[in-house]
């Protein structure tokens, strides 16, 4: 049974009243059925995890990718993302600092639509749900959580900040519309998100779909390309995904060049290339089917096939015309084009691997020095001329894509390649016929969604003679720079900001958040949709109450589920401010988190997107850091026992609700850590867990005894077995840099060797039991407070200091000392280590076995390798 669902009790609870009933818990016996329940509530209670704002301690902020609360509840993946920074933060707080760990909701998204779609309930009763039971999941794992700063994204407490935020980007000019084309299901008369769409049919049923073209808004992301790229070098990521953030922003340096077009003297074909020093050998160009040219220059008799090729192209994907795209085709336009190097004729062909919306549109073909090229040259059987050698001089191999020396390239004959690249920009640019330019294949940002469950756009649409009514000076509505219009059937439509102070727009009820056939379910709200405004207040209202209200239509698209999460770990410092997205001296205060940890599987959307809205806010002034995420870790992936993904269809997932009530979640904290290394994938293992189990029983027996007090065997003396000693200020250094290195698995085998150690020992110290405890806290934190307390502290284990190691104290003060008599191992001594020749031969001589052995004989010849062998030739 799911956390909180069923009787309303967390399963701990339920089976600890069935104990405490049959009484079957003795009180020396480790049951973390009853000690973590304990504990959590204690926790909770006593705001045990509270981080206090400007408080004199040093901060660390540790922040987790915080959950979507899906229906299915926290699998094993998660728990293993919440629990690494858990003992992280333990460990921090311990060692004096202010730590702040919160979480929240990311909690608007279709698969509480697609919930509502199928069974009427609506998005907020199964989201609150969940989220219910994700609180209590993350509770019964022992999360160190300050639940006071908890946010959820549906809030509208915390969406009108995020409205509030596309409100400044709306203003700066980063935002506006475009038709674009999406996913519609006439069948489900709904439009559907990419993800929803296999195969060219939906997801849901496997009905045909098809594109239509909507109006959507839009975020300037590309306005930001160049920061986005360079500011990654400022931060300490894992490697590959800066690098992935690197290939997906795709910064490109090249060239414009401008070609005439033979027999259109107003016609310019411009190319993009980043490789200007093959502009000699240019035997054809390949336009894109959308390019505004191929209806202009393609001659009559091609006509027909062309018509046919753009067609069947506009039906494709740019994944399907590019990257899955292996045979690349094309279909001559009879046109051709006039190198402006030469003065050559080259063919104008339309190829859909080359897209609309990339450089300008239309590329140069280079057979000889490109492999694409070189095989659609062989194939449509088109010049090819060498222009670049081998570095040495002599002809190159074709196709060569290297650098060399230029040949066929006219005065330029002889130059290197390189140079020539550069040289060859800037002869062009004296003519206007070229210029050196950047690309990304970062592509702005479609930020509309056709859903109901998502953040309102505080946005109203007017017409444009209400628009040019508005006294900019006076009015409260938020106007960009330049206007935001569209235009439909002649008439155009402006788009207005609501006033700031009249945020949150709250997402109106609906009964039937799918109603079917309508393109957003918003729109069929029509008295929400249809209002009037007034054009100086901003404010709305049903009916037109004054000489300057207006009519007015709502924006009825919603924000995508990035929105949400693209500023939390902002909120989180501030999480119930009203006036601010977040009050400047707490930012300054908290800063950004020190750690964030979460899945590969974001490295470009959450991570890129967060980053943008960052840098914007940064430029707004109203964050003071330019990167949000200093250092980021992935955790890796668990798999199943099997050492596949974990999925329903495999019958391979470990849930933790399951381990949880078998072995606690002490034991299943402890693995998840001991299982390896954070960062590596990792297949689930029964016998593992049952092993960590064992440990932790056997910690707690070795600690408390038969009458659930301290154990005899713990003895309150400073006194300490010199082994027992030496092990724990080595366990103490090998933990305390261990957690700070996240490597957790290898500072639990060091916390068991201790353990061994103080089980082989006849007694332990009460202070080497506790400095135990405090170093298994963050790991098994439950368990370390019932030990902790039973040993007789009264504050939490978590809040005591963290011991310290003594250096000196690591190394052994005494060395044991083999004696052989004649080659024969006689004895063993225990000696001070710094003992010399004649100090172990006096305590050669007082040892009993050395003596019955030396009966009757005479010490000829001493052989000493300092603190290891004394070897005596006796007769
Ligand atoms: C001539 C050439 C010769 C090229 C050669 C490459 C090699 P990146 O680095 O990815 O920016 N290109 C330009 N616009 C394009 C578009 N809209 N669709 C498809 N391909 C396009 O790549 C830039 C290169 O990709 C450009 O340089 C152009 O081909 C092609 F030996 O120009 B090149």
């Amino acid at each position: 049974m799911a956390c909180g669902v069923g009787l309303g009790l967390h399963p701990h609870v339920q089976s600890i009243k069935l104990r405490l009933m049959t009484q079957e818990t003795p009180a020396f016996l480790y049951d973390p059925a009853i000690i973590e329940p304990k504990w959590q509530k204690k926790w909770l209670e006593k705001k045990a995890f509270a981080a206090k704002d400007f408080d004199k301690r040093p901060k660390f902020y540790t922040l987790f990718f915080f959950p979507y609360p899906s229906g299915e509840g926290l699998h094993v993946g998660h728990s293993e993302n919440y629990v690494a920074p858990d003992m992280l933060a333990r460990y921090k707080r311990a060692q004096g600092f202010n730590v702040l760990q919160p979480t929240g909701w990311d909690a608007f998204g279709l698969p509480a639509e697609n919930y509502a779609r199928k069974t009427g309930i609506h998005p907020r009763i199964t989201t609150t749900k969940n989220i219910d039971n994700y609180r209590c999941q993350i509770k019964m794992l022992g999360i160190g959580i300050d639940w006071d700063r908890e946010v959820d994204t549906t809030d509208p407490l915390y969406y009108k900040w995020t409205q509030w935020i596309f409100l400044k980007l709306f203003e700066k000019g980063l935002a506006y519309v475009k038709e674009s084309p999406v996913w519609w299901c006439q069948t489900l008369g709904t439009v559907l998100a990419n993800e929803e769409v296999l195969d060219g049919k939906s997801e849901v049923g496997g009905y045909p779909v098809e594109r239509r073209s909507l109006l959507q808004w839009v975020l300037k992301i590309t306005a930001y390309a160049d920061t986005l790229e360079s500011k990654l070098a400022s931060v300490d990521w894992p490697d590959s995904t800066r690098r992935q953030q690197i290939n997906w922003i795709g910064r490109s340096v090249g060239a414009e060049v401008a070609f005439d077009v033979e027999g259109h003297p107003n016609e310019k074909l411009t190319v993009y290339t980043t490789r200007p020093d093959t502009l000699f050998g240019v035997t054809f160009m390949v336009i894109a089917p959308e390019h505004p040219l191929v209806q202009k220059i393609t001659t009559a008799e091609n006509k027909a096939k062309v018509d046919a090729y753009v067609k069947a192209a506009a039906s494709k994907s740019d994944l399907d015309r590019t990257e899955l795209n292996k045979d690349k085709t094309g279909i001559f336009t009879g046109a051709y084009a006039i190198n402006p190097v030469n003065g050559k004729k080259a063919q104008i062909w339309v190829g859909d691997y080359v897209l609309g919306s990339y450089g300008t549109g239309a590329i140069i073909a280079v057979p000889a020095h490109d492999e694409r090229d070189f095989e659609f040259a062989k194939k449509h059987n088109i010049e090819i001329i060498p222009v670049i050698t081998n570095p040495d001089g002599t002809e190159a191999t074709l196709p060569y894509t290297g650098a060399g020396k230029m040949v066929n390239s006219g005065k330029y004959d002889g130059m290197g390649s390189e140079e020539f690249k550069k040289r060859i920009v800037e002869d062009l640019a004296k003519t206007s016929q070229a210029k050196a330019t950047v690309n990304y294949k970062l592509r702005d940002w479609a930020f509309s969604r056709q859903h109901y469950w998502g953040e309102p756009f505080p946005i109203l649409w007017i017409s444009e003679a209400d628009y040019k009514k508005i006294d900019r000076a006076k009015t409260k509505l938020v106007l960009p720079k330049d206007p935001v219009f569209y235009e439909k059937g002649g008439v155009k439509f402006f788009a207005v900001g609501l006033p700031q102070e009249s945020l949150p727009l709250k997402l109106p009820d609906m009964k039937d958040v799918h109603p079917k056939g309508a393109e957003t379910p918003l729109s069929t709200l029509s008295d929400w949709v249809n209002v009037f405004v007034n054009l100086e207040t901003g404010e709305t209202h049903a009916k037109p109450q004054c000489p300057k209200c207006v009519p007015a239509r709502r924006e009825t698209n919603t924000m995508p589920q990035w929105a949400g999460s693209c500023w939390y770990y902002l909120r989180f410092l501030d999480p119930h401010n009203d006036q601010a997205i977040v009050d400047r001296k707490k930012l300054e205060y908290w800063g950004m988190p020190d750690f964030y940890i979460g899945g590969a599987a974001h490295a470009v959307l959450h991570l890129l997107y967060a980053r943008f809205w960052h840098q914007f806010l940064y430029d707004l002034g109203i964050v003071n850091t330019e990167e949000p995420f200093p250092k980021l870790f992935h955790q890796g992936i668990i798999l199943g026992e099997d050492s596949q993904k974990m999925s329903k269809s495999r019958g391979n997932v470990v849930n933790p609700d399951t381990i949880v009530k078998e072995y606690g979640a002490d034991t299943l904290r402890l693995y998840l850590m001991f299982m390896g290394p954070l960062e590596d994938m990792k297949p689930w293992s029964s016998k593992g867990i049952e092993g960590v189990h064992r440990f932790l029983r056997r910690a707690f027996r070795e600690f408390i005894g038969e009458d659930g007090e301290i154990s005899a065997k713990v003895k309150d003396t400073p006194e300490e077995n010199p082994e027992t000693e030496k092990l724990l200020h080595a366990t103490i250094k090998k933990v305390s840099a261990d957690i700070e290195a996240l490597r957790f698995n290898t500072a639990i085998s060091q916390l068991m060797i201790l353990l061994n150690q103080i089980q082989t020992a006849p007694e332990v110290s009460l202070q080497t039991a506790k400095a135990f405890i405090q170093l298994l806290a963050p790991f098994a934190p439950h368990l370390a407070e019932e030990v902790w307390e039973r040993l007789g502290e009264e504050t939490f284990v978590g809040e005591a200091k963290w011991p310290t190691y003594d250096e000196s104290k690591l190394v052994s003060s005494t060395v044991k000392i083999v004696v052989q008599i004649n080659g024969k191992l006689r004895a063993e001594m225990e000696l001070p280590a710094d003992v010399d020749e004649a100090g172990a031969l006096a305590a050669a001589r007082a040892n009993e076995k050395v003596k019955q052995h030396m009966e009757g004989k005479q010490i000829r010849k001493v052989i000493f390798v300092k603190g290891r062998l004394l070897n005596l030739v006796a007769g």
